[in-house]
C-alpha cells in the first residue's frame, strides 16, 4: 500500500516535472534518461560536497539527499574530503556525464574559474550552495544559496561586547584556510569587537572545522598563550574539541574560559544547555529543499534571484534548553 502511494506520488512528480520542461527552452544538458529509468525529463544533478568534516556538513548532506529524492531529482553525489582538487575533478566528471545542473559548496573561495568555464561552455548551469566563490565573472553561476557569514561573525562579536566587562583575551579557532565562512566569520567578529578596545584576539589559527583540529589547536594555545578568557570557534565541532582540551588542562569550559561558536548542531546545543558553551550563532544546514526548487527553475530556463540568503538566529544556554527537544540535527 505504502509502496503504491509512493509510486503514485512519484508519477505525479514526474508528470509535473515533464510539464515544467515542455514550455521552457532550457533543458540544456542531455542528461535525460541517465539511469533510474525515470524517462527523459528526469533532472540529473551533480553535487560536489566539501566533505564530512562536521555535524553541520552531515546534516547538510542528508538534507540534500532527502530533498533530491522527494523532488524526483537524480543525484550524483561526491565527497571531496575538504580538498579543492577533488571537487574540481568531480565537477569535471559531471560535465563529461552531461548532467542537467551542477551544484557545489566550494571548499575555498578562489581558483574556480577554469572548471566553471568548462561547465558554462557545456551549457550546464551551476548553483553555489552554502559557500560562495571569489570571482569577478558572475556569469559562471546562476545563484548562490546560503548564509551570510559576515553577519554570523558579527552576532558572535556583538554578544561578547555586550555580555562581558573588563579586558577579554580571545583565542580564535578558524575554519579551513581560504573558506568563505572562515574569512567572513573572522571579519564580522573583528568588526564588532572593534567597539571595545579592551577585547583583543591574542591568537588565531585554523582548526579546519573539525573536532580533532579544534582540540589540537586549543591544546597548543593553552600551552603558549597565558590568561585566555574567551574561545571564538568558527563552528561547534571545533568548540567541542576546545572543551576537551580545556578540561584536560584542568580548567572549566564556559566558566574559566568562555566559548562562543557558530552552527547550533545538536552536540553544540547540548554543550550550550550544560553551560560548557556560552553562546551559539545559528547557521542552517537544511538547504536541500530550496536547492532542488532552484535547480528545477534553472533547468527550465527560468530566472532565479542571484542570491538567496538563509534566515537564522542565535542561542543562549536557556534558549538551547528550550529548543533541544525539537532539534532535528
Ligand atoms: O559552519 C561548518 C562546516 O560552510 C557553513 O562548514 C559551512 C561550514 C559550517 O564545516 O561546520
Amino acid at each position: 500500500m505504502v509502496k503504491k502511494i509512493t509510486a503514485a506520488l512519484g508519477a505525479v512528480l514526474l508528470a509535473a516535472l515533464a510539464a515544467c520542461g515542455e514550455g521552457g527552452s532550457g533543458s540544456a544538458g542531455a542528461g535525460g534518461g541517465a539511469g533510474g529509468g525515470g524517462g527523459d525529463d528526469t533532472i540529473t544533478m551533480g553535487f560536489a560536497q566539501v566533505g564530512a568534516e562536521s555535524g553541520w556538513r552531515t546534516a547538510n548532506t542528508k538534507s540534500i539527499q532527502e530533498a533530491a529524492e522527494a523532488a524526483g531529482i537524480e543525484l550524483k553525489f561526491s565527497d571531496a574530503q575538504q580538498r579543492q582538487e577533488n571537487q574540481i575533478k568531480a565537477i569535471r566528471s559531471y560535465v563529461q556525464q552531461k548532467v542537467d545542473v551542477i551544484a557545489f559548496s566550494p571548499v575555498v573561495e578562489t581558483g574556480w574559474d577554469p572548471v566553471l568555464l568548462e561547465a558554462k561552455r557545456a551549457n550546464i548551469p551551476v548553483i553555489l550552495t552554502d559557500r560562495a566563490i571569489d570571482s569577478e565573472d558572475t556569469s559562471l553561476y546562476k545563484t548562490f544559496l546560503g548564509s551570510d557569514f559576515v553577519e554570523e561573525g558579527k552576532k558572535a562579536g556583538k554578544w561578547l561586547v555586550e555580555n562581558t566587562t573588563g579586558p577579554q583575551r580571545v583565542v580564535e579557532l578558524q575554519g579551513n584556510t581560504g573558506a568563505a565562512p572562515a574569512i567572513d566569520r573572522k571579519k564580522g567578529f573583528e568588526e564588532e569587537i572593534g567597539a571595545r578596545d579592551d577585547i583583543e584576539i591574542v591568537a588565531s589559527q585554523p582548526g579546519d572545522f573539525t573536532r580533532a583540529g579544534g582540540k589540537q589547536v586549543m591544546e597548543a594555545f593553552l600551552r603558549s598563550t597565558p590568561n585566555i578568557d574567551v574561545v571564538y570557534a568558527h563552528n561547534d565541532d571545533m568548540g567541542l574539541g576546545a572543551i576537551e582540551a580545556i578540561k584536560a588542562a584542568g580548567k572549566v569550559p564556559g566558566k574559566d574560559i568562555k566559548i562562543i561558536t557558530v552552527d547550533a548542531v545538536k552536540a553544540g546545543m547540548e554543550a550550550l544547555a550544560k553551560g560548557e558553551i556560552n553562546f551559539i550563532v545559528e547557521c542552517n544546514p537544511l538547504l536541500g529543499e530550496q536547492l532542488m526548487e532552484l535547480a528545477e527553475k534553472v533547468v527550465a530556463g527560468e530566472e532565479v534571484p542571484t542570491r538567496v540568503v538563509t534566515e537564522e538566529g542565535t542561542f543562549t544556554s536557556e534558549q538551547a534548553k528550550a529548543a533541544l527537544p525539537d532539534r532535528k540535527y
